[in-house]
């Protein structure tokens, strides 16, 4: 997936008017959003098709889909019948669910990405410890798209040690979370960014200022 400017907006505003108005805003610089639970519960799925008539854009559904292998599969059938391109789906929940999630992309010419850590300080208790098993699984599954935290580099580097230099790694928490542009792109072929960018007064400059300190690095 090629991503402009290495910027993933993730719109996690709750009202389809304001989110409309917030991408449109950046859109000059951004060609691919995130869309999740907040969008999508409260619009409904149709957030997905809307957003596609509004701006010609790539969108990756954020639904960390974490299931038996069954349900991951019509999970995923259903978000990207509404218009998705990709889907982040879960690793903890084993090889057998994430590979149901990838069959169906796949059969469907689209894509899945392999959330590995997370970027939260809560991820550190549980996910920490597992997440170099989940990136190795990703590779012997042949997964080519991962979710690695910028908020910990030094996980983000091991991470992408194991997938890869041919895998394509997009990476959260940039921003409001702590994490770094910069540093994260010496990992992460692109940044996912949401709140330092749709709770700006100014989203375009915010856009302008991580684009500006990505080039300065
Ligand atoms: P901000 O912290 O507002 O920039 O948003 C980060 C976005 O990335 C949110 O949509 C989170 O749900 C998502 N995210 C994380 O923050 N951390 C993760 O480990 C994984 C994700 C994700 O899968 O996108």
């Amino acid at each position: 997936m090629k991503v402009k400017n290495k910027i993933i907006l993730a719109m996690d505003l709750m009202d389809l008017n304001h989110a409309l108005e917030v991408t449109e805003q950046v859109f000059d610089y951004i060609d691919t959003v995130k869309i999740g639970y907040p969008l999508a519960l409260s619009v409904g799925l149709e957030c997905f098709s809307i957003f596609k008539e509004n701006f010609s854009c790539k969108l990756i559904a954020d639904f960390k889909v974490a299931d038996i292998p069954e349900t991951n599969a019509k999970i995923c059938q259903a978000t990207l019948n509404a218009g998705a391109d990709a889907v982040i789906v879960h690793g903890f929940v084993g090889p057998d669910s994430v590979a149901a999630c990838n069959k169906v992309a796949q059969d469907n010419k689209k894509n899945i990405f392999l959330l590995t850590e997370m970027s939260h300080p809560g991820a550190e208790m549980f996910l920490k410890g597992v997440s170099d098993n989940i990136a190795k699984m990703g590779v012997e599954l042949g997964i080519k798209n991962y979710v690695a935290p910028s908020t910990r580099l030094d996980r983000l580097g091991e991470i992408r040690k194991i997938v890869g230099k041919d895998s394509f790694i997009i990476s959260p928490g940039v921003g409001t979370q702590g994490g770094d542009p910069g540093l994260t792109l010496q990992y992460a072929d692109a940044l996912i960014v949401g709140r330092s960018i749709y709770l700006s007064e100014d989203p375009e400059s915010a856009v302008q200022n991580i684009i500006d300190s990505i080039n300065n690095q």
